[in-house]
């Protein structure tokens, strides 16, 4: 039977890095695995990640899994037809309330089709310093304090760059680095062990705090055509785009939650993303080497606490610096709205 792995955690905790290393470290040892994205908006940066790596990848778009949970369903069944032994699937980062919406209904009415992994909550060690601090915002710190309450597994991710770990009040978090592969294996083993019980938590979850904590975030997702007057490597033109973005971020006084861009043109691609301001070395990944093009396809996922609108101002302002003639052929920014599950147990499956 196809184990079903769910990884959430707060935007930019590293859940589609891991993925992507853990479907990698499985296909050496030839297990097929698939993933299954997740966002409030369309165009995802994650899934073209997924799809660039090689693995069978779909999305539910427009609302979370727990909202959209037959449209959830209707995905995993039909990468069925790939014959994954696993998939992988990724919430959106400010959802939570994850074991009540979809675990619990899995167990209970999809048994014989899929065996459900223990639910891993990944926690980026910087992040979890500012939820964790007396001045954290009450909204974000609300999610995250959620997000890891309902775990089943709950891991430190990026433990390449952290040498010293934040205290998790009432969990023993296991550490991984998606980048160097330390604990991913071992992580792996305890997901997919048969044994493993899945969804032992369920949240007492107030949906009106919910809500609000949710919408006090602004979500920009931005796809476009650049064309250059001059060729550049996808590398040289996502490298300034983002530092230029993070500047006009942090000059309206406005926090990243997590900024991904993913340039891709003929010659290769490049995906590189910040999860604070003034990131120093922001992470990139793809061909940093592919050759100068003119022609990029574009895609910008922003998330930050702030109203939409003023995210899609610093976007237009940002890709219109570019030298170059921009076509726009999607943009969407909105405040996500109220979560309202087609699911919701408030007893174990
Ligand atoms: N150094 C380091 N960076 C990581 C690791 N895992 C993820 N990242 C970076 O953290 C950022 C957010 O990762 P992502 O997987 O997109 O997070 P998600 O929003 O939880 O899916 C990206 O820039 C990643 O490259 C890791 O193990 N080590
Ligand atoms: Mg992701």
């Amino acid at each position: 039977m196809t184990t079903l792995i769910l990884v959430g955690g707060f935007l930019g905790a590293g859940k589609t890095t891991l993925l992507i290393a853990a479907a990698n470290a499985l296909r050496g040892r030839g297990v097929r695995s698939a993933m299954i994205l997740n966002d409030q908006g369309a165009e995802l940066v994650d899934t073209l990640l997924a799809s660039h790596a090689g693995f069978e990848a779909d999305e539910v778009t427009g609302a979370c899994f727990c909202c959209r949970f037959s449209d959830f369903i209707a995905r995993a069944e039909r990468l069925l037809a790939h014959e994954p032994q696993v998939i992988f699937a990724e919430p959106v980062g400010s959802c939570m309330d994850i074991s009540a919406t979809i675990l619990q209904p899995l167990k209970e009415y999809y048994r014989d089709r899929f065996r459900v992994a223990p639910f891993t909550v990944l926690v980026d060690p910087e992040r979890a310093r500012l939820m964790l601090a007396p001045d954290a915002d009450p909204h974000l710190a609300y999610l995250f304090r959620n997000q890891i309450a309902e775990a089943d597994i709950v891991a430190f991710t990026k433990a390449d760059r952290e040498e010293t770990l934040p205290e998790l009040p009432g969990v023993v978090p296991r550490r991984l680095s998606a980048r160097t592969g330390q604990g991913v294996e071992a992580w792996l083993s305890e997901a997919l062990d048969p044994d493993a019980a899945a969804g032992l938590r369920l949240l007492d979850v107030d949906y009106e705090r919910y809500a609000e904590a949710e919408a006090s975030l602004g979500w920009l997702n931005w796809r476009g055509v650049v064309e250059l007057k001059r060729a550049l490597r996808p590398a040289a033109l996502t490298g300034p785009l983002l530092e230029r973005l993070d500047g006009l971020l942090t000059e309206a006084a406005i926090p990243i939650a997590h900024l991904k861009v993913i340039d891709q043109t003929r010659t290769g691609y490049i995906k590189a993303s910040v999860c604070r301001n003034g990131e120093t070395a922001p992470e990139a990944e793809g061909d940093l080497f592919a050759a100068p093009a003119r022609k990029h396809n574009l895609l910008i996922n922003l998330r930050a606490k702030s109203r939409a609108e003023a995210l899609e101002r610093i976007v237009a302002q940002a890709t219109g610096e570019l030298a170059a003639r921009v076509t726009v052929a999607h943009r969407e920014s909105f405040q996500p709205g109220r979560p309202t599950p087609e699911h919701r147990f408030r007893r174990l499956a």
